[in-house]
């Protein structure tokens, strides 16, 4: 019998970060069911069919983690962190995209894996060591070959992208230093469910991970959570520090405070998820009406920062041209495209106050602080914000 149940249904849903070029409209897109459920027995959250990670991650990647100062100021504290707290000889970054967090630290001691190989370039381009690989025992085995064992594996938004989370640690096993530290960072599911933020689920993010989860994952491969952090990053997420269980590492309280947070809050009871699903659907409703009543006000509503979390809130709430104009993003390989699923035209960044504009829509809503920082004479002008999490409203 399957231990996997589902409890949400996103519907029908395009790769997530596919932008579509003008002459690509035409064509009938892809779509793919996203359905959200979770394994009894480990309590593990994931969409039901995850696609090849070769149909997601290839040399078209537009996703730069660079584009925002909360990315970068982000990797640049933990970097003091780990040089402070583990001096590490050698790091090893999983999904090292363009090289954001690698460039804090001395290029003969860094090895970045990034399959996006035009991603991989621009790290490479910087002079550092990176492999266009997907992380794999084929690639472990391939590095250790080379460059020896690892201090410090650091992975940020990218094991919740690989399906085969026991490769994953087997892999980091054959390479890791007994006393090595692994460092993951992902969205947290408590927030997750919290906030209503259900765009947190698209085809890429195959898993949104618990403490619980996560534990129960490692305890087949030696290994052991000692230290959690709760960071503000992508709407709330978790940074899991981990050692091999011989290490002699303190276990820090936290562990115990949020692995008992995930328990009290229902993360264990499927009556938990079926409550957000209904909130899910709550929330579509609301926003929705909210665009619909906006828009027979006349008003101009454009989108700010294209992402992949808003592919899944256009495409559940069908919200199209006629409600959102277009949008404005500062990554270049998503300008003078459109949006998936929704078609609706994606420009380049040139500030609010050229063209008229009643309301953004805050596609990157997970950088509210650093965006309403940067347009704030936009809202001192009595330009609007409408944004989803926790409950549809305007700001
Ligand atoms: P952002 C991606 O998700 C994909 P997305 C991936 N699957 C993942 O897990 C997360 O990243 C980490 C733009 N922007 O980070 C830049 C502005 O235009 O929420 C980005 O295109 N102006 C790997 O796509 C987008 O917004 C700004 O001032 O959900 C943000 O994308 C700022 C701050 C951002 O990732």
């Amino acid at each position: 019998m399957s231990k996997y149940i589902n409890f949400l249904d996103l519907g029908d849903q395009p790769l997530a970060n596919n932008y579509l070029k003008k002459n690509q409209l035409i064509k009938k897109e892809k779509k793919y069911r996203l359905k959200v459920g979770i394994n009894k027995k480990n309590k593990l959250v994931s969409i039901e069919k995850p696609l090849s990670s070769k149909i997601m991650f290839n040399q078209n990647y537009p996703y730069r983690s660079s584009m925002s100062k909360t990315m970068i100021r982000s990797f640049k504290n933990l970097s003091n962190i780990i040089k402070k707290k583990f001096n590490p000889k050698k790091i090893l970054e999983i999904g090292s995209n363009d090289g954001s967090f690698l460039k804090n630290f001395s290029k003969k001691k860094s090895i970045g894996i990034e399959p996006c190989s035009n991603v991989e370039k621009i790290t490479k381009s910087k002079g550092f060591n990176t492999y266009s690989e997907y992380w794999n025992n084929k690639t472990a085995k391939k590095i250790l070959k080379k460059s020896g064992k690892i201090d410090l594996i650091y992975s940020a938004n990218t094991i919740s992208h690989i399906q085969n989370l026991n490769e994953v640690f087997q892999s980091i096993d054959i390479i890791l230093k007994d006393n090595g530290i692994i460092i993951l960072e992902d969205p947290s599911l408590l927030e997750c469910l919290k906030r209503n933020t259900y765009d947190q689920f698209y085809n890429e993010h195959i898993y949104v991970f618990s403490l619980i989860a996560i534990e129960n994952i490692l305890k087949r491969h030696n290994f052991e959570v000692f230290h959690v952090q709760n960071l503000k990053i992508h709407g709330g997420s978790n940074r899991y520090f981990i050692k091999k269980k011989d290490n002699k590492i303190k276990i820090n309280s936290s562990v115990k405070i949020n692995r008992d947070k995930e328990i009290k809050y229902g993360l264990n009871n499927l009556k938990t998820y079926k409550s957000f699903a209904k909130r899910v659907q709550k929330s579509r409703k609301k926003l929705k009406d909210l665009f619909i009543k906006i828009k027979n006000k006349k008003k101009i509503i454009i989108g700010y920062g294209v992402t992949a979390k808003s592919t899944t809130i256009l495409n559940y709430c069908k919200i199209g041209k006629k409600y959102i104009s277009y949008f404005i993003d500062t990554t270049i390989d998503k300008q003078n495209k459109y949006t998936p699923g929704t078609k609706i035209p994606i420009f380049k960044y040139e500030g609010l106050d050229r063209k008229k504009i009643d309301y953004i829509f805050l596609g990157a809503w997970n950088f509210k602080d650093e965006i309403f920082k940067k347009e704030k004479k936009f809202i001192s002008n009595g330009g609007k914000v409408i944004i989803h999490t926790p409950v549809p409203k305007i700001i």
